[in-house]
């Protein structure tokens, strides 16, 4: 028999229901995030209140939501093993987001790079929701109390604010909440753009070349693969002024776990093509298995309900719980019955 979940350690981590998985989401977080599962008690969300931060459309929000379940579970996210829930499902998230956003310094959130990045690109109609966003995800992992967060490299800093809000909180009424780590892996941690090895691969990208998509078809995988840019020279080598070809070994590389070293002896005086091509390959042989999890998923759309259902159950109990002591420290009179 495995550990009782109430002894493990518990990780709260996330993703937006904005649009299908790409391989970032994947090789820098939910795959990691599935072998995770026996050693923690995991709290995976999906986060709906925070794919409000930039335009979106009702429907497609919906949809999404209910598609970023079926893609957890068949990128190995177990719902016997792991509770899998809707952030909206949940009360207490934006409840805490509200008193920790009363402790958050402005300034620190006026340097988050993901809000100047992201409202440089939506422009005008750029809403507060998109500045409050890292108060809201502090609040998410902080509700859980949880010890870990296993992210990408691109929300270091999120995790930074999350960790001063927790302390800040801590010592402005009294000892509450546990300052939550940062799991940052070391292969995959930042998958960049296909067509901009300088940024990171992002499903909101205007050029859409750039992002591998889980699932998306294999004749589309090998062509934005076989465009991606690479650099001068021919020669297969990880480093800093090869970055799209260092973008492609650190995915070859996370998939096939072979070493750069391998990698490069391997295509070494072969040039781009056949290097890439195998990077095809191994994406295509990777996404193949998940493709046809997922299409078998979303055939039974009350099954995959029942796991947010049952999902939210477990995370409002703990929810409701930090809630209650949150606010009797901060002050606020217990409600009467
Ligand atoms: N390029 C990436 N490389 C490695 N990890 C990544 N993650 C995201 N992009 C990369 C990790 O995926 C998890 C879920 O992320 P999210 O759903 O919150 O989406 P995001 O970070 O906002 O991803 P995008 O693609 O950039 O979405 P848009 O364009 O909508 O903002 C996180 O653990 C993240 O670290």
């Amino acid at each position: 028999m495995g550990t009782p979940a109430s002894e493990k350690p518990t990780i709260l981590t996330a993703c937006q229901p904005t649009s299908h998985f790409h391989l970032g989401n994947y090789l820098g977080a939910v795959r990691r995030w599935a072998d995770m599962q026996d050693d923690y008690e995991c709290f995976f969300g999906v986060v709906d209140l925070h794919a409000m931060t930039a335009p979106y459309t009702p429907a497609d929000l919906r949809r999404n939501t209910l598609e970023c379940a079926a893609q957890y579970i068949a990128c190995g996210l177990d719902p016997k093993r792991s509770n899998i829930f809707v952030q909206s499902h949940v009360t207490g998230h934006t409840e805490l987001a509200w008193i920790l956003g009363c402790l958050a310094p402005l300034g620190q959130l006026e340097r988050m790079t993901q809000f100047k990045d992201k409202s440089k690109r939506i422009g005008q109609s750029v809403g507060a929701g998109l500045f409050f966003y890292p108060v809201l995800q502090a609040a998410d992992i902080l509700l859980y109390n949880a010890d870990a967060v296993p992210v990408g490299e691109d929300q270091k800093q999120h995790l930074e604010l999350a960790r001063d809000l927790a302390q800040k909180f801590n010592n402005t009424y009294s000892e509450t909440f546990k300052l939550p780590e940062p799991l940052i892996g070391k292969k995959g941690a930042r998958i960049m753009a296909l067509q901009d090895p300088e940024s990171k691969m992002s499903k909101s990208d205007k050029n859409q070349s750039s992002t591998l998509y889980l699932f998306e078809p294999k004749e589309s995988i090998r062509k934005k693969v076989m465009s991606a840019v690479t650099d001068s020279g021919s020669e297969i080598s990880a480093s800093d002024d090869k970055p799209g070809v260092s973008n492609l070994m650190s995915i070859l590389s996370s998939l096939t776990g072979h070493s750069y070293e391998e990698i490069a002896g391997q295509f070494s005086g072969k040039g781009y093509a056949p290097f890439k091509e195998a990077v095809a390959e191994a994406v295509i042989a990777t996404v193949e298995p998940l493709q046809a999890r997922y299409q078998e998923l979303m055939k039974d759309k009350d099954a995959l309900n029942t796991v947010l259902k049952e999902g939210a159950e477990v995370a409002q109990k703990r929810a409701y719980k930090m809630l209650a002591k949150v606010y009797r420290k901060a002050g606020l009179l217990e409600r009467v019955r």
